[in-house]
């Protein structure tokens, strides 16, 4: 078994203008083709093979850099993907809301604490939004390809992630990551990143 590439369900340019058709083409056919290529070929032949991706990750040899790197790219990228959409943004309702409130005390104290995330990351790396089987959220970051299912990191189920390496925005906002990160939640689709938080919890 190999892992593919998914295919987006929205045009390269359908994120603009927040996200550049540009910087969409690239970072989808090219950098994330990357990753998915480079993981199968390093678990090729092994006992990883035949694992999802989520048992690659959570049960991960961090000493192993070709999968850490490469399958943290892999899934990193399809939930980047899953949780974007046109026409979107906004806020959550219902439970995940509700979640907000009680976990950073309002939507808007969640946006500053996420983006503080995002922006703080040194160089390449990812913010979070994680839940945990009691329903409560935390929000953390990690280097590189890493995230929070890896052993030793933040924990917790990802239900929303920002790619923050300059690929993903270096076209459209060159150094201006704090303008990217705000665009993003323009694009942000509250009722997927509420159908994993759901998941998380049950
Ligand atoms: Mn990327």
């Amino acid at each position: 078994m190999s892992f593919q590439l998914p295919d987006l369900t929205y045009n390269h340019d359908a994120l603009e203008p927040h996200i550049d058709s540009k910087t969409m083409q690239i970072h989808h056919s090219k950098h994330h083709a990357g990753y998915t290529s480079k993981l199968n070929a390093a678990i090729e032949g092994t006992e990883l093979a035949n694992k999802s991706i989520e048992e690659i990750l959570t049960t991960l040899d961090m000493s192993n850099s070709a999968v850490r790197n490469n399958g943290g790219g892999y899934y990193n990228h399809c939930l980047f993907w899953e949780i974007m959409s046109p026409n979107s943004g906004g806020e959550p309702e219902g439970s995940l809301s509700e979640a907000i409130k009680k976990s950073f005390g309002s939507f808007d104290e969640f946006k500053s604490k996420f983006s503080a995330a995002a922006g703080t990351r040194f160089g390449s790396g990812w913010a979070w939004l994680c839940a945990s089987p009691n329903g409560e959220l935390d929000i953390c970051s990690t280097a590189n390809q890493d995230n929070p299912l890896m052993p030793g990191m933040c924990g917790g189920t990802p239900i929303l992630g920002i790619d923050v390496w300059e690929h993903a925005y270096y076209l459209n906002y060159q150094n201006r990551r704090p303008d990217y990160v705000n665009a993003f939640f323009n694009v942000i689709n509250w009722d997927v990143v509420s159908g994993k938080y759901e998941s998380a919890i049950s």
